[in-house]
């Protein structure tokens, strides 16, 4: 098999980037080690920002984002038995985030995918990636049993925190920056009406909790928990108690239960590989850098990166001009140490640290009524939540 881009993952990273190549006349190839029914069904993020529908939109696969995205002006912080409203429209020039599942973004690309006849590939397994510091790189994958490969002219590793693409790196060309956090996430999808209309961000002596939603009939809500806990620890009578203590110390909102679709438990780490190119191989997404979830980042630096890949591959193709590709990293970098620290600092004001002594916690608190009080502050908060603009 022959390409141009040769596209390892089916992640929201490798199938936009698929899809926008495809609009420029680019050839892509895209092998996904799981099912279309196992990737359409992972439910992970549900935050997009401006920028990130705009992506979507301008492209042509924003039609069901438009009708059923759920857009958000502001979101509520609560802490010391109250809920703060930081109104992310006012303080950012009418910015806004929009509530739309990763599972429903990589439903429109698959579909856009499928219905121009690209080539998209479940359950086909990259084994290994060869010569991406020769003009002919190759990957190598495993269909029906056989080991077959793709010869193309340049490697998109999109195959998120586990794939095989960053560690064929070898050792000693990339940097690691890396903070693995003592705590997870126990989340829970539910059929229930969510407790508010917007997301509420908890801080309480038990632990953090959040309260979001996917539609206006179901709701999606987190608990701070052990990092490896287990979840047999938590039926489902256990999770609706804690999740109604951190809430109700906020105030008067009632909290519906409802038939609890998936549970799942998040370990919570903060990485970045530098640099997030090598030869002929872009890594893009989870596969270059993690956040904690808490700053709601992950899927827009992974679009914000194909953004820039998809462009900069264009200028290569159709001007024989490899300027772009040259500055992929560094351009990509800026936006994703600004999220790394605005993921890192939510988090840190937000959750109980195993090794919070009452002083740190004055300060979470110092911290939180500031952010709150202070329209300084409070921009801040809300111009890094909703997305930076794009520099170019
Ligand atoms: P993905 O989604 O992990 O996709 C990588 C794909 O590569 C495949 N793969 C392979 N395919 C072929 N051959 C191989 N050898 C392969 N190895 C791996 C995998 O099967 C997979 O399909 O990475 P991508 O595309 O970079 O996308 C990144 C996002 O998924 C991730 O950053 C977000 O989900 C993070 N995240 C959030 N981001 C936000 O922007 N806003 C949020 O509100 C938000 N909430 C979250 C989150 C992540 C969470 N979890 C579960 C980690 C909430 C949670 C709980
Ligand atoms: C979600 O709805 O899954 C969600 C929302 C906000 C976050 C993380 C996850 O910060």
């Amino acid at each position: 098999m022959r390409t141009q881009v040769g596209i390892v993952g089916a992640g929201p990273a490798g199938l936009l980037l698929a899809h926008l190549l495809r609009l420029r006349g680019i050839d892509s190839i895209v092998i996904e080690s799981r099912s279309r029914d196992y990737v359409e069904s992972r439910i992970r993020a549900g935050v997009l920002e401006q920028g990130t529908v705009d992506i979507l939109c301008e492209s042509g696969v924003g039609e069901r984002l438009q009708q059923q995205g759920l857009p958000h002006h502001g979101i509520e912080l609560s802490f010391s038995g109250a809920r703060h409203r930081i109104n992310l429209h006012d303080l950012t020039g009418g910015r806004a985030i929009t509530v739309y599942g990763q599972t429903e973004v990589v439903k429109d690309l698959i579909a856009a995918q499928i219905a121009a006849a690209a080539p998209l590939y479940f359950e086909v397994e990259a084994t290994s990636i060869h010569d991406f510091e020769s003009e002919s790189p190759k990957i190598r994958f495993r269909q029906g049993g056989k080991e077959r490969e793709i010869q193309c002219d340049f490697i998109a590793g999109c195959d998120g925190f586990h794939g095989i693409c960053r560690p064929t790196i070898p050792a000693g060309k990339l940097s690691v920056f890396e903070r693995v956090y003592p705590f997870g996430w126990l989340g829970i999808l539910a059929q229930s009406t969510p407790p508010s209309e917007e997301l509420i961000y908890c801080h309480h002596e038990r632990g953090f909790a959040l309260f979001s939603m996917r539609t206006p009939e179901i709701t999606r809500l987190y608990i701070q928990c052990e990092p490896d806990e287990d979840i047999a620890n938590w039926p489902d009578a256990r999770i609706w108690d804690e999740l109604e203590t951190r809430l109700h110390a906020g105030g008067d909102l009632t909290l519906t239960e409802g038939p609890i679709l998936q549970k799942s438990v998040t370990p919570m780490r903060s990485f970045v590989t530098e640099p997030m190119q090598f030869g002929r191989l872009f890594l893009a997404g989870d596969a270059a850098h993690i956040v904690p979830p808490t700053g709601a980042k992950g899927l827009n630096l992974a679009a914000a990166d194909i953004r820039m890949l998809a462009r900069a591959l264009a200028t290569f193709y159709q001007a024989g001009n490899a300027a772009l590709l040259e500055q992929y990293s560094v351009t990509c970098l800026r936006r994703v140490w600004r999220a790394e620290h605005f993921s890192w600092w939510m988090t840190s004001l937000l959750h109980k640290f195993p090794e919070t002594t009452p002083f740190q916690q004055r300060l979470q608190l110092a911290e939180l009524e500031y952010v709150t009080r202070s329209r300084a502050a409070a921009t801040s908060l809300a111009e890094n939540y909703v997305g930076l603009p794009f520099e170019d």
